[in-house]
């Protein structure tokens, strides 16, 4: 990583030694399997930058931004409305919890089968890797599944933490209560920050979060192109870097990225040759680095054209409608769009099966391969239903369920080298 962070870093009380460890395997990791590609968009020079600085010049922004009397607030879910904690003149990052490391430190206050993603973001805290972490002020949990419900107990007792009632239903009282905890949020952002939400300052902060989700819409639309103009390597980690990138300025290099992308798709060039099978994710959210699955699936003689997750079109493919005039208005329309979210803690979650097939359909997929987090009951239950769904519709599926260890990578690339295979 250019330039030094040491005494930023001890000043967060990271562990130093470990920390350095996890850079070393990260960019080793980030090397193997994003610089080997080839023909790659000018544009994503941008994004390998924002990665080579992943714990550095994005942490300095954020202390300085805190210096200047801004506050920090950490995400684990695309539920947590980003518009009221921009409202309120804070900054929202949406935490990793991609990585195995720290999964000892976790073991130690979880039982081992909790999904990867919960025992990454308590063996983070645990073992003093994340600086993103100990840069907030606030960290949000929220009830979606127990696995988070439970460990956010357990997180509260080294970091502050506050969370939000989800809905598991989608009817009229379902509503009722997230427009209540949507309220109960903003009044605690406001107690954090010292600032007060208004009308304007909120209408602003849906217009910037809308853009960002429109620059990812204009990306996910352009991958429908045959070839593939670009991998799903590279646009997941766009998405993965969405979370914790300054908005205007990722919104702004993304679309510079964008319109290299349409020059690449009236020219008729792909990333990969044309005939290369398209495949499409759908499943729990992949967040940095993990990159296992993609990686396999790209280097199987296929190419992912789409992600079905919260890393992917679940965060982007709803927009809040911008013309309310009050606080209340907006609030309103900020509660409508994120009941639309179609996790699969929600029961029933037919939404999702449609949104499946539409998108899968839309992109002219081959196949889907549906990942769930090993011991994540919510997706690997959903899965049955969302086989069911592609079935009806003639689109084959492969259900795998793994974690963040690299034991797994041979089996994986047989199964999927075998799926690829069939649907030619
Ligand atoms: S809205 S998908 S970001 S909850 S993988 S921790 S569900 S056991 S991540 Fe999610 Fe919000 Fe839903 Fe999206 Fe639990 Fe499953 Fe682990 Fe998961």
């Amino acid at each position: 990583m250019p330039g030094s962070y040491d005494e930023m870093w001890e000043k967060l009380n990271l562990d130093l030694d470990a920390h350095t460890g996890l850079l070393e395997v990260l960019g080793k990791f980030y090397g193997d399997i994003y610089m080997s590609q080839q023909g790659r968009l000018r544009g994503m020079e941008y994004l390998d930058f924002v990665v080579s600085e992943i714990h550095g010049l994005r942490i300095k922004e954020l202390q300085n931004a805190k210096a200047s009397g801004q506050k920090i607030i950490g995400t684990f879910c695309v539920f947590v409305p980003e518009e009221i904690v921009l409202a309120a003149g804070g900054i929202q990052v949406g935490l990793c919890a991609g990585a195995e490391i720290g999964s000892e430190a976790a073991e130690k206050v979880l039982p081992r089968n909790t999904c990867a993603l919960i025992k990454s973001f308590v063996g983070f805290k645990l073992s003093r890797l994340c600086p993103f972490i100990e840069s907030c002020d606030l960290i949000v949990g929220e009830t979606t599944c127990d696995g988070k419900k439970k460990a956010y107990e357990i997180f509260s007792e080294y970091s502050p933490v506050y969370v939000m009632e989800i809905p598991q239903m989608k009817n009229a009282c379902d509503r009722e209560l997230w427009k209540s905890e949507v309220l109960r949020f903003k009044r605690v952002v406001e107690n954090v920050t010292g600032n007060s939400i208004t009308a304007d300052s909120l209408r602003d902060a849906v217009r910037l979060v809308n853009q960002r989700r429109r620059v990812l819409q204009r990306l996910n639309r352009l991958r429908a192109a045959a070839p593939a103009p670009i991998s799903g390597r590279d646009a997941l980690l766009i998405n993965q870097i969405s979370f914790y990138d300054d908005p205007v300025r990722f919104t702004a290099k993304i679309t510079d990225l964008c319109d290299e992308l349409e020059d690449r798709v009236k020219s008729g060039i792909g990333i990969a040759p044309e005939g290369t099978t398209r495949l499409m994710l759908s499943g729990c959210p992949m967040a940095v680095p993990n990159w296992k699955l993609p990686y396999i699936i790209e280097s199987s003689g296929a190419i992912v054209v789409g992600e079905e997750s919260c890393i992917g079109t679940r965060n982007t493919r709803d927009l809040v409608e911008e013309g309310g005039q009050t606080i209340d208005g907006l609030i309103d329309a900020l509660v409508d769009r994120y009941m639309k979210i179609d996790c699969a803690c929600f029961t029933p979650n037919s939404e999702r099966l449609d949104n499946i097939v539409n998108m899968a359909r839309d992109l002219q997929v081959k196949g889907v391969i549906h990942y769930a987090l090993s011991f994540c009951q919510p997706y690997s239950m959903e899965a049955y239903k969302v086989e069911k769904a592609l079935s009806a519709a003639g689109i084959p599926m492969l259900a795998i369920e793994t974690d963040y260890s690299m034991e797994d990578v041979e089996q994986l690339k047989t199964r999927v080298e075998a799926f690829v295979e069939m649907t030619r």
